[in-house]
């Protein structure tokens, strides 16, 4: 069978002591090198959050960044805003840096996204990212629950 490249993940998070809804994240994952071609695509139907992570000990992959974020606009509504973060991972290898927080974070909010720094391998930084993004995901959803309420 051939390879998509692609992998489905699944995040189950508790939004907080205050608010005792939860939120559960279905995640696509695509191959870094995939921004340049078009195999990802069958699962990109309706893109409804996104994570754009690159490697802080290397320039290339926040560059590609750019490529990700003009793939996402393509298969977004027109002037629908979508949750994005944006996350500079191997947060553990700051001796080998190549990208500055301050340009990861200089791009996000450019695009209006949220910049995150974190270390996958030590489990640093990632808790607060899906924490963010369940609860952007919940207030649109309430946002559109609200509007279905007032239709009705
Ligand atoms: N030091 C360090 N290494 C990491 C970290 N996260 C990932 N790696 C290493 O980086 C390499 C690539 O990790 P992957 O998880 O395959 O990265 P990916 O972005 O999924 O790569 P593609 O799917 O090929 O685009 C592996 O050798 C990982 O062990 C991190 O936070 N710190
Ligand atoms: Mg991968």
């Amino acid at each position: 069978m051939m390879s998509t490249g692609v992998d489905l993940l699944q995040k189950f998070v508790q939004l907080g002591e205050d608010n005792k809804d939860v939120v559960d994240l279905f995640m696509f994952d695509s191959a870094g090198k995939e921004v340049f071609h078009q195999l990802n695509e069958a699962s990109w139907d309706k893109v409804g959050m996104f994570v754009l992570v690159y490697d802080i000990t290397n320039k290339t992959s926040f560059k590609n960044c750019q490529q990700w974020l003009k793939k996402i606009k393509q298969f977004s509504e027109p002037g629908k805003s979508i949750p994005g973060v944006v996350i500079g991972n191997k947060g553990d290898l700051k001796d080998r840096r190549e990208v500055e927080a301050n340009e990861g974070n200089a791009f996000a909010v450019k695009h209006g996204l949220v910049f995150f720094e974190c270390s996958a391998k030590q489990y640093e930084g990632i808790d607060v990212v899906f924490k963010h993004l369940a609860n952007e995901v919940h207030q649109l959803y309430q946002q559109s629950s609200e509007n279905v309420q007032q239709i009705e």
